[in-house]
Formats: structure tokens, C-alpha cells, sequence
């Protein structure tokens, strides 16, 4: 099937430079996805935009060049509840990625342990109301319910602002919660702001609840390197990515999130998120924690 992009869609940033910063032996780029190809793997009928392709030989290729060991591919929006690219993906991954997928409730205990054996070890549950329809809460209490026993994770994607009044949904969830984003705080307020303030309490009153640390390309509101200059990228997120990793150290996890869905202004160079990484977990041990072992710990148990 062929399929049109949603107009003004950027395509990821072929020729990524290489990083300065070498991330250690076995890291761990713990937020991406695939995209199709839409030939293969069709978009799903109740999407909210369409993306460019972006293969999983792609991702393992950009995996290599950054560095990388290992990838979590988190399942995008636009491919619904249908976790084929996804699957495919890990299933050709040599072992070096694991997944997180969408859900609905019909889902059959045998295909959740389908998914379980091909690497799936979390659940996404979105808020973010730009990027889907609304789902019950108790739908989504009773697929945690059940991933839990898998000792699998879920992982929520949602705006600031709607903290307050998905707090109580949220800290009911009865395993561990992985945050998208930092839970997309509004950069141009202050870090020890209320709204801040909000995610550190939610993070420090639950300790269940993880952190990535990824997007500041997503965030910033000073926009790109290219404007502060590559010493110093993405200043205005940097205080908020910073003070999780150290309050939260066992919490946190890196991503690139390529192939970088719905972003309107700039396409980052995924070699240049990498240099953001020692501004964000500023010794050697930090950046062990963030980028091998608590990816380890989450998705690699066994290991
Ligand atoms: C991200 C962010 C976005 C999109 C999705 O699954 C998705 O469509 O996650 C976004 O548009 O903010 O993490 O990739």
C-alpha cells in the first residue's frame, strides 16, 4: 500500500554526525521506533498522521554509527495496535532489542505471551490527545493488571498540564511506570517551579515511577545546537533532564526517539542528542546508570 505523508512532515536526518561522546560498552538508546515501510507494515486506519518510512535496518544502522548496543523500540502511534512492525523488528534484532507495544483489552493471554517471547516487555499508554482517541481508564487498568504478571512495565506519554488530574490513575498502576519526556514540561518555566515541582514529588512519592530523559529537540523552546552552538545544546532543557538524573539516578533512561515523529520547526542530528548526554548525567558512573544498567535492569532481567 502506498501512503501520502501528513504535509509538512519531516523526514529523519540522513548522514547523522558522529558523537563526541562515546557512550559506554553496552549502551542502551532506550526510546525509538519504527515506521512501516507502509509497503509492508500499513499504517493503521485511525492514525493521526502518516510518517515517512523508517525500517528496522535503518535504525540498527544508526544504532552502530551512534555507538549503541542495544535499542527499545517503542510502538508509534501511527501503527495503533498493530505490533507487526514492531515484531519484525525484534525478531531481527540478533537479541539486541526489545519492545514495548499497544494493547487493547481483546488481546488474548496467548498473544501477550507471543509478544512476550519475541522481546515485548512493556505497554505504551498515551495522553497526549494530538496522537489518539480516548481509551477508558478501566480498559487500561486491566491490561496493566495483566502485563504485571508478565513482569512487564508501562510506559505513559502525557502533557504536563494533565498530571494533576491523571495522578491518581497513574499511582493506582500496579507496576513499574516509565514517564515519556519527563512528562513534557513546559522548559520555559522555572525548574523549581509548581508545575516541576509536580513531577518531582510524583517521582519521588511513587518509587515505581521512572523517568526517560529524552527529547530535548522536542522541548526546547531556545531551539537547536545550531543557534547556542554545539558546546551547548539545548540549554533550557538541560536543568530539567540534569536534576532528575541526579535525584533519580536508578530511574532514568536515555533515548534518541528517532525517527523523530511530528516535528515541525528543526530535525535534529542524532549524532549531536548524543553529545547532549554528558550535559545531562555529568560523571562516568551517571551515564553508566542511564545508558546500561537501568536499561538492563528493565529490559534485559535475565541477563
Ligand atoms: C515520541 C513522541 C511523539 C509521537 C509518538 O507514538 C507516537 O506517535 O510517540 C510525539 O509526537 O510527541 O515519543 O515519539
Amino acid at each position: 500500500m502506498q501512503f501520502e505523508k501528513t504535509p509538512g512532515w519531516l523526514d529523519w536526518y540522513a548522514g547523522p554526525s558522529k558523537p563526541r561522546f562515546k557512550v559506554p560498552a553496552g549502551a542502551v538508546d532506550a526510546h525509538c521506533h519504527v515506521f512501516g515501510p507502509g509497503a509492508e507494515f500499513p499504517y493503521a486506519a485511525g492514525r493521526k498522521y502518516t510518517p515517512c518510512d523508517a525500517s528496522k535496518q535503518q535504525l540498527f544502522a544508526l544504532r552502530d554509527h551512534l555507538g549503541f548496543a542495544r535499542n527499545i523500540i517503542v510502538q508509534a502511534t501511527c501503527h495503533g495496535a498493530d505490533n507487526r512492525a514492531l515484531t519484525d523488528a525484534l525478531a531481527h534484532s540478533g537479541g539486541r532489542a526489545r519492545g514495548v507495544a499497544t494493547v487493547k483489552r481483546d488481546i488474548s493471554d496467548a498473544e501477550l505471551n507471543a509478544l512476550h517471547e519475541v522481546g515485548v516487555r512493556g505497554v505504551r499508554f498515551n495522553f497526549v490527545k494530538r496522537l489518539v482517541d480516548f481509551t477508558p481508564r478501566d480498559e487500561l487498568m486491566e491490561i496493566a493488571g495483566r502485563v504485571a504478571k508478565l513482569g512487564w512495565h508501562v510506559v505513559i506519554y502525557f502533557e504536563a498540564v494533565d498530571l494533576p488530574e491523571l495522578w491518581d490513575f497513574f499511582t493506582a498502576l500496579p507496576t513499574v511506570v516509565v514517564v515519556d519526556h519527563m512528562g513534557r514540561p513546559d522548559v520555559s518555566k522555572s525548574v523549581d517551579g509548581p508545575e516541576f515541582e509536580l513531577f518531582m514529588k510524583f517521582m519521588t512519592q511513587h518509587s515505581n515511577i521512572w523517568s526517560k530523559v529524552s527529547c530535548p529537540e522536542r522541548l526546547s523552546v531556545s531551539g537547536p545546537p545550531a543557534l547556542h552552538g554545539e558546546q551547548n545544546p539545548y540549554p533550557d532543557v538541560i536543568p530539567f533532564a540534569r536534576r532528575i538524573v541526579e535525584t533519580f539516578p536508578d530511574r532514568v533512561l536515555w533515548g534518541t526517539d528517532w525517527p523523530h515523529p511530528n516535528l515541525k520547526d528543526h530535525m535534529p542530528d542524532d549524532g549531536l542528542l548524543v553529545d547532549f548526554i554528558p550535559h545531562i548525567a555529568v560523571s562516568a558512573e551517571l551515564q553508566h546508570r542511564l545508558l546500561v544498567d537501568n536499561p538492563m535492569r528493565l529490559y534485559w532481567q535475565e541477563t
